[in-house]
């Protein structure tokens, strides 16, 4: 572990009433996610064609356990419209791919559709703590989007009608009234919305007249349209809930997809052979629309995101209903205490889950595959390990912001394993030319714990190898064909443009905050109540409540440094909203006589340059412990965005922030119209 304090709670890796030794592992087939179908194309004088997609989140049952296991209620976006006949609308967890082409806009009405038959709301499938600051919809007009205050008794779960507005993780460049901000929630369209509700967040009505004037839509009840500009890199994005106070659960439920934009100066195209000089081949088909579904064809570019989950028997999932699972702390309680009844400063789930199955298999072949990963935990950090794959060789070549500026070989330069923050994505070549025909089982060796930096099994228990410790199953089968692609070590990626220099350096911090509690026996317990950010003034750092005013307001067009100082023991993944950024650097901090992060801070030694596979651009960076992580970005678009830690538990209690890029907007909310 790095220098920077010590470990406050330890996760608990026991989970529902399933246990993990009850499901057996490699039985089911990785689906290879299809592809949203378009419910048709916008066309518009003199602006750039886009595609239309109508997307609904709704509730339904998917087998993520293996038969006879029962089934699992989800919630999981789906398409309810398609212009070809051939399109799927299937709703799934994960749903299916947005495939988009650069420089083409992609439009998406999104629908909240947690409705029942009935057409009335359902409740959410897990446990809403409602002594956040949360979206809060029974708050209504004056107490939406608030921290309610509570007289009393410790307040039971929220069970009303369910708010959603959908993020899309990666979008560069997109208008704020498209981002998916925090306060732009929405409930469904129900019949039963109760009287004086909210029915939708602070920021939605703004935010609507903003899409009316842009794009010449019109937002109603249950439905949000927004638009993707896609003149960024070619890259990996994928789109989730972000309602605020919500979004552990939210997200937990189901409801999340890729997004593919693919293209421009800067895409496959421009890959290069070193041996010829001329494009490379990547690994390919990746699914296209109109694909038949299950497929019928093969796939060598295929998307994974790896979720942690646990289950109860009956097939349901299981989310902790009290605080007392974390650490033990059974109060006080709000209003008696500071402590949140139910919320978890961190969740680990018992099981893994790729790409909505639990340990899933999949049939491969000797020779190149693409695999686009992604990390969809909670708060788990993995550490992806190829160890147990004899004679194959992992290179990634992308990140968040696409292409790195080489190569990289995990394999020899790595020890075969890959680290992967909460939200980071890996674009990697993975050959299977060598591996022996038979089961080989991808592992992982990240903690069932929060993850502080350091080497597994030295600095940290790896995860459990019987359960975590395992992703998947790759059953090796000879090639059919000769493979037509080309060795990552000749892989010439597109040139990166290095940002301009910047003109002002913002010191923020993360920050955690204590509170004294007790257990069920009456002993006292130390544990977290919130993690927080703040700024930074005169190297003292100053705790930034989500409810406070902006205090990162980047000009339009500024380049800045963000130095993210983490005065906490535990590493955080730092996501930026609008931007991608360059990872510039890390260095240690001066740490005090107690071991905490001293103030003012300072810090010392050498600075210690980015990962190899942090080179290009990125979305999200691990600001470990006991040091200040430094990114740099341009921020070109006005507008009201938000940056926040991606332990999603986190994000939903308090460590996010809003920040503007650019002056006030007339008519924003809080501001005089
Ligand atoms: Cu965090």
């Amino acid at each position: 572990m790095l220098p920077g304090g010590e470990r406050v709670a330890l996760a608990q890796i026991p989970g529902g009433t399933l246990p993990p030794g009850d499901v057996t592992k490699f039985v089911t087939p990785l689906l290879v996610p299809p592809v949203m179908p378009r419910a048709g194309t916008i066309k518009r004088k003199g602006g750039k064609p886009a595609d239309y997609y109508e997307i609904s989140v709704q509730q339904f049952a998917q087998q993520i356990l293996p038969a006879p296991l029962p089934m699992t209620t989800v919630w999981g976006y789906g398409a309810i419209t398609s212009a070809s006949k051939k399109g799927l609308l299937v709703h799934n967890a994960p749903s299916l791919t947005i495939e988009s082409k650069w420089g083409r806009p992609v439009q998406v009405k999104w629908i909240n559709d947690l409705v029942d038959g009935d057409g009335n709301a359902l409740p959410h499938l897990l446990p809403v703590d409602p002594t956040l600051h949360w979206a809060n919809p029974p708050g209504g007009i004056a107490g939406r989007d608030s921290r309610p205050t509570f007289t009393g008794d410790t307040p039971d779960a929220y069970t009303g009608p369910v708010p959603l507005v959908t993020h899309l993780h990666g979008a560069v460049g997109v208008g704020d009234e498209s981002d998916g901000y925090a306060e732009a929630w929405f409930l469904p369209d129900a019949n039963d919305i109760p009287g004086g509700y909210a029915t939708h967040g602070t920021w939605y009505e703004f935010f609507a007249l903003k899409a009316a004037a842009a794009f010449g839509v019109s937002w109603g009840p249950g439905h949000a349209v927004f638009e993707y500009p896609n003149d960024q890199r070619e890259s990996t994005l994928w789109y989730h809930d972000h309602t605020l106070g919500m979004t552990r659960l939210n997200v937990y439920a189901g409801p999340a997809g890729f997004f593919i934009v693919r293209g421009g100066p800067d895409g496959e195209a421009a890959v290069l052979d070193s041996r010829s000089g001329t494009t490379a081949v990547l690994p390919s088909p990746a699914p296209n629309e109109g694909d038949k579904f299950p497929p019928n064809k093969t796939y060598f570019e295929i998307p994974i995101v790896v979720q942690d989950r646990s289950f109860d028997v009956d097939g349901s999932l299981f989310y902790p209903d009290t605080r007392e699972f974390f650490d033990g702390v059974v109060g006080p309680y709000i209003p008696d205490g500071e402590f949140s009844p139910i919320w978890q400063p961190e969740f680990f789930g018992n099981m893994i889950m790729v790409n909505g199955n639990t340990w899933p298999f999949h049939d491969v072949q000797q020779r190149r595959y693409r695999l686009r990963l992604l990390n969809g935990c909670q708060s788990r950090f993995l550490i992806l390990d190829f160890t147990a794959i004899p004679g194959v060789e992992v290179w990634q070549i992308g990140n968040e912001g696409g292409f790195l500026a080489a190569p990289v070989n995990i394999t020899a330069d790595h020890g075969n394993r890959m680290l992967l923050g909460l939200a980071e994505r890996a674009d990697v070549i993975v050959d299977f030319t060598n591996v022996p025909v038979g089961t080989h089982v991808l592992g992982n060796v990240g903690p069932d714990e929060p993850f502080g930096g350091g080497v597994p099994g030295l600095d940290f228990p790896e995860a459990d190898p019987d359960s975590t410790g395992q992703v998947m199953a790759f059953v090796v089968g000879p090639a059919a064909a000769a493979d037509p692609t080309t060795p990552p070590q000749y892989l010439v990626l597109p040139p990166i443009t290095p940002l301009p220099a910047e003109t002002v350096v913002r010191p923020l911090a993360l920050i955690e905050k204590m509170g004294e509690g007790v257990d069920a026996g009456g002993e006292p317990v130390e544990g977290p109540v919130e993690a927080l950010l703040g700024d930074i003034q005169s190297g003292v750092w100053i705790e930034r409540m989500w409810e406070e005013d902006v205090t990162e307001n980047p000009a339009v067009g500024a380049t800045e440094v963000w130095e993210f100082v983490n005065t906490t023991g535990d590493a955080h993944p730092m996501h930026v909203h609008e931007v991608v950024f360059e990872v510039v650097d890390r260095q240690a901090l001066q740490i005090d006589v107690d071991g905490e992060v001293a103030q003012p801070v300072q810090p010392v030694g050498a600075p210690r340059p980015p990962e190899p596979w942090e080179t290009g651009f990125k979305d999200t960076v691990i600001a470990y412990p006991g040091e200040v992580t430094r990114v740099r970005a341009t921020f070109a678009n006005p507008g009201q965005f938000v940056w926040h830690c991606h332990i999603v538990e986190h994000e939903d209690n308090e460590m996010m922030r809003p920040y503007r890029v650019g002056p006030v907007q007339p008519g924003q909310p809080g501001e005089p119209g």
